[in-house]
């Protein structure tokens, strides 16, 4: 088994619901169990920010995937669940990132290992620290970057 995290976003439609449909799929496949999940979290857009406020969340996933399959399998969960892809950025009923896949690290043309933003983005970092509080990407720790990034506008929910 290996250990990969996943980061989870929705601004559309019942976001909260979408975040726990799409984990449930994740772990109804054969080769992925959601070993833990974040809180969700109520976050401003980034990026292209005329679009409407997301929840994002992380979970850690114990896989016996490759990579690329794990890839196909966020890949396909967010079609069924109806991803449209529209604007770069763009509004989504379920977008699926592979954050980091066992400290791996690789560069092909469908993947890139560890996900190449993922230390700037608050709205991934924050919920990350709170399932791998322990976890270095690129010799750097999540939870300090995490902690530097703060945001009083990204909220937790219950
Ligand atoms: N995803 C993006 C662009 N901007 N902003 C927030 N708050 N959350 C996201 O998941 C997000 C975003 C592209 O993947
Ligand atoms: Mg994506
Ligand atoms: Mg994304």
């Amino acid at each position: 088994m290996r250990r990969a995290y996943i980061s989870l976003g929705s601004n559309m439609g019942d976001k909260r619901g979408n975040i726990a449909l799409a984990l449930e799929h994740l772990d109804a496949i054969t080769g992925i169990h959601v070993a833990a999940r974040s809180h969700d979290y109520r976050t401003p857009p980034w990026g292209d920010t005329d679009q409407d406020w997301f929840i994002n969340a992380c979970a850690a996933l114990d896989t016996s995937l490759t990579p690329e399959a794990l890839l196909v399998a966020c890949l396909a969960i967010e079609t069924r669940m109806g991803r449209i892809r529209t604007r770069k950025w763009g509004p989504r009923v379920i977008d699926i990132d592979l954050l980091d896949y066992d400290g791996l690290t690789l560069i092909s043309n469908d993947l890139t290992l560890p996900h190449p933003h993922l230390m700037e983005r608050a709205f991934v970092l924050i919920p990350l620290a709170e399932i791998a509080s322990d976890l270095m990407i690129s010799g750097r720790s999540v939870t300090a970057t995490a902690h530097a990034l703060a945001d009083p506008a990204i909220i937790p929910y219950d």
